[in-house]
């Protein structure tokens, strides 16, 4: 049996894919209402085809629990933070799960973290409290929101572990449902993997922002450019946007920056300017209202609350850091709308979209969902800020 530590975005699919694959499973998540959520035939957040493999995994017998569970086999998906000063990791999570494993996990089991930690975390924070001859794994999860179950599915997976064995053991475990190429590897080449191919990302969006930046400054169509410059066949350049949110992209590199600081200059660089982003819309908007000669900030509306397109996520997301940086400058009054985002979070929250078009003059769109694409009519006659180049307008503006 395998019990999972941590029922969040990572720890549910993957509990769900090894139950529905035949493998007995356990859930177990310290957060009752979570559980009980869970219990009573409910998912926890909204993501493509996580209902119907849920069905499938209760189907197959799988539980929920706050209880850990003994037995020979545990995979730990608990959030690793980081520390907003020293921009290292914070494994806190990770070192209390692993303990609570060891209170109650017989000799000679298996704990494979899934969570995303710096190289040498494990080493440094995990190995000293290990005891009964448990044998540590680092498998680092890939996955995408918004397309997770596929991901899951198809994607290639890294192991990490002290001897081939242990190693093979567990991609034994992942195979059951992973139908992409397992490498087995030592843990601290996992750990590493993990965090740059998260770098390799931000760097390279970072690049995207800062040629936004520099074509705003001097008159140039960043698109026009990025489009023409990715037909050369080694050219691959991302879209810039209004920031980077997410727990990964915008977490994991710092760890880098945190451990080698006078080593990660290129990194460093590239979080800030992406950190930096939120910060320059708020002044496109201002300079697009001088421009019109709007002085109502509360007739201006952010589209979109989310990190990124048709998730219900909202970690780290652009939005929010702009409506902070905002209220930094102390002013208040944007509207804000998001259709997936039900609750009510943050003030001049809008549920409808006509009701929030009807209340602004200016809209800055801020998450590309469907539902803006699918209705870009209804934002004719309006001031637009489009920061992901979706609306095709005449006199729509861009970053
Ligand atoms: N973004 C841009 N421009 C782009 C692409 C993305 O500004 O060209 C922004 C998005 O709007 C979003 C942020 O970057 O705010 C990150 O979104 P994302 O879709 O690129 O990635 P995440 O954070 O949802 O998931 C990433 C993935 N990592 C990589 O692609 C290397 C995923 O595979 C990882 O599992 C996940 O991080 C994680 O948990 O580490």
């Amino acid at each position: 049996m395998v019990n999972v530590i941590g029922l969040g975005y990572i720890g549910l699919p993957t509990a769900l894919m090894l139950a529905s694959h035949g493998v007995e499973v356990v859930g177990t998540d310290y957060n009752k209402e979570l559980v009980d959520t869970l219990n009573a035939g409910h998912t926890t957040f909204k993501e493509k085809g996580l209902d119907e493999l849920f069905d499938a995994a209760v189907n197959a017998g799988i539980t929920f629990t706050t209880q850990y569970m003994v037995t020979d086999t545990y995979i730990v998906s608990v959030p690793t933070p980081y520390d907003k000063f020293s921009k290292k990791v914070d494994a806190k999570y990770v070192v209390a799960a692993v303990k609570d494993v060891l209170a109650v996990c017989p000799e000679g089991a298996t704990l494979v973290i899934e969570s995303t930690v710096s190289p040498g975390t494990i080493e440094k924070f995990v190995r000293p409290v290990l005891a009964k001859g448990v044998k540590i794994v680092h498998a680092p999860e890939r996955i995408i929101p918004g397309n997770m179950v596929y991901e899951l599915l198809h994607n290639n997976r890294t192991i990490g572990a002290d001897d081939r064995a242990t190693g093979e053991a567990v991609k034994k475990i992942y195979s059951s449902f992973c139908e992409g190429e397992i490498v087995v590897t030592d843990i601290k080449t996992a750990e590493m993997t993990k965090v740059v191919e998260n770098t390799y990302r931000a760097v390279n969006i970072a690049f995207a922002n800062e040629l936004a930046k520099i074509c705003r400054h001097d008159g140039m169509d960043v698109y026009e450019i990025i489009k023409i410059c990715n037909m050369h066949p080694r050219v691959n350049i991302l879209q810039p946007g209004p920031g980077v949110g997410g727990h990964c992209i915008s977490v994991d590199p710092w760890f880098l920056v945190g451990d080698y600081p006078s080593l990660a200059k290129v990194i460093d660089e590239a979080m800030r300017t992406n950190d930096a982003m939120p910060d320059f819309v708020l002044n496109r908007i201002y300079e697009i209202m001088k421009e019109k000669g709007m002085t109502d900030i509360t007739r201006v509306g952010l589209y979109g609350l989310t990190y990124k397109e048709n998730v219900d996520d909202m970690r780290e997301s652009p939005t929010l850091q702009l409506l902070e940086s905002q209220e930094r400058h102390l002013a208040t009054g944007l509207k804000v709308y998001d259709p997936f985002i039900t609750a009510d979070v943050v003030a001049n929250q809008y549920h409808n979209l006509d009701e929030f078009l009807n209340a602004v003059d200016m809209v800055v769109v801020m998450v590309k969902h469907n539902e803006i694409k699918e209705n870009a009519e209804k934002l004719a006659g309006k001031v637009v800020l489009d920061c992901h180049n979706i609306i095709d307008q005449p006199g729509v503006y861009h970053i």
